[in-house]
């Protein structure tokens, strides 16, 4: 038996925009609105109205969860349900019904809660306005929208992060056109990415002012963290590796965790001319709110080379000038995703953070295979034999025990996702649940998987396979 250690987090992620459906809330989101004016971009033009119903069925969907052995959860609360009106933060009343509803339902139970304040999910009007994360003014809302979750939810909820996956609102909305307002400009990329950190700082000083973390509540932000995996030894692949790292790891991992950006970033940035616009003062914010507690998404490593083109060549400014991802040979595929299987990364992570980031407490915050066409496996009775979840799952606590066992502070294992959930432009083409929801009617069944981590978590421990598994 891999023991894990004593009270483990053993549970799912999923996120506001992505489970609880549309309905009742007041505002747009820009996943909203993407949907509204360009339906065709959405797999089988399936949107977020409904989603997997999460508002109208939430207590049975948590009834599901508990069913499953999941003593942790964790969602988000949409700004855009929560909020009336964002300059003064005023609240909705049915968005703070529901979420306290849930919270309590969570609670009730026996499944920690725990709150992500955003999920990708920015109000348009706020991009209308203001350009979005282009503004340091929304930086401020958000500080001021997280200070009413704080108000409202901070006597029950213990574990609060400000952002998931922040690199990828750069990646989507300014590099690579993934998500509205697929916009490409390297530079405003350099600043969307310098006011995030920033706003999850500032939310960061209103949860200190609060004083939550008197009251034993811990924030942090969650970074899907890909390590960089030179494609050969050779000294220009090494180099590719270093910088695609300091892009698109440690440009928030450093400054979330030591408070300041990478040097050599910083650096690199002045010498092409991108540099972000800050001040002394903000710089200040950032160095002294630093988190508590790191959530990583691990989904697949990334491989690199040097480019095949000079980073002097003339073109507009794009941080993949030093690098090209690689394609290994031979490696192993999610082809229905289109990512790299590769566990071993988590214990790379592992170890990367007790050595290199003050050893802080963390927990994969998600990981997970999204398949597609999962009624291939339906049994007799209906339900869907997933063992190459199953597998899948079992090689990344593997490793992670492994890491563990060599000292790495981890907490706890979160798979993406519960219930099968809306996936942004992917809508319901892969399921990563461990639980399927039939999308017509909203029936909702427990996977092969669910039963199968439920004795994971029962027995805190992966049982060797040599003694029989589960
Ligand atoms: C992560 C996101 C999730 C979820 C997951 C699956 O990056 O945090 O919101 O969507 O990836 O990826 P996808 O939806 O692209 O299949």
């Amino acid at each position: 038996m891999k023991k894990f250690p004593d009270n483990f987090w053993w549970g799912a992620a999923t996120s506001g925009p992505q489970s609880e459906g549309r309905f009742n809330k007041q505002h747009a989101n820009v996943f909203d609105y993407w949907y509204e004016i360009e339906p065709e971009a959405f797999y089988n033009h399936v949107g977020p109205d409904t989603a997997s119903n999460f508002y109208n069925s939430y207590k049975e969907d948590i009834r599901l969860m508990k069913e499953i052995g999941l003593n942790s959860v964790r969602t988000s609360i949409q700004w855009t349900r929560l909020i009336d009106e964002f300059e003064t933060a005023s609240l909705n009343e049915d968005g703070v019904r529901f979420y306290n509803d849930v919270i309590d339902e969570f609670i009730l139970q026996g499944i920690t809660p725990m709150i992500a304040l955003h999920h990708f999910d920015l109000p348009v009007e706020l991009y209308n306005k203001y350009g979005g994360w282009e503004s340091k003014h929304v930086t401020d809302l958000f500080a001021k929208f997280a200070g009413r979750c704080f108000e409202l939810f901070g006597d029950r909820v213990k574990h609060w992060f400000t952002f998931n996956e922040p690199m990828v609102i750069v990646d989507g909305q300014y590099l690579y056109q993934f998500h509205y307002p697929k916009i490409v400009n390297g530079k405003k990329a350099v600043q969307v990415a310098y006011n995030i950190n920033l706003a999850s700082a500032k939310a960061i000083k209103v949860f200190r002012m609060m004083g939550l973390g008197e009251k034993g509540a811990k924030i942090g932000i969650i970074l899907n963290l890909t390590p960089s995996y030179p494609s050969s030894t050779s000294e220009e692949d090494i180099k590719a590796g270093k910088i695609a790292d300091l892009w698109r790891n440690q440009m928030f991992l450093d400054t979330a965790v030591h408070g300041a950006f990478p040097s050599e970033l910083v650096k690199l940035l002045k010498k092409d001319k991108v540099i972000w616009e800050s001040t002394p003062e903000e710089e200040k914010i950032i160095k002294d709110n630093t988190i508590d507690i790191l959530g990583v998404n691990f989904y697949h490593p990334s491989r690199v080379k040097a480019p095949d083109i000079s980073p002097d060549s003339l073109q507009d400014w794009m941080p993949d000038r030093y690098y090209d991802d690689y394609d290994m040979p031979g490696r192993r595929m999610n082809v229905d995703k289109g990512w790299e299987i590769f566990p071993k990364a988590l214990y790379d992570i592992a170890l990367n953070i007790r050595d290199n980031y003050q050893n802080i407490e963390w927990f994969v915050a998600e990981n997970g295979m999204g398949v597609s066409r999962e009624e291939r496996f339906l049994n007799d009775e209906g339900v869907i034999e997933d063992d190459y979840r199953i597998n899948f799952i079992k090689e990344h606590l593997e490793w992670l025990h492994k890491g563990i066992e060599e000292g790495s502070n981890c907490r706890g294992y979160h798979l993406w996702t519960p219930i099968d959930c809306w996936s942004w432009s992917n809508a319901y083409r892969n399921r990563y649940g461990f639980i399927s929801n039939n999308i017509h009617t909203q029936v909702k069944t427990i996977k092969k998987s669910g039963y199968w981590f439920k004795k994971v978590a029962e027995q805190n421990a992966l049982p060797d396979d040599r003694n029989g598994g589960v």
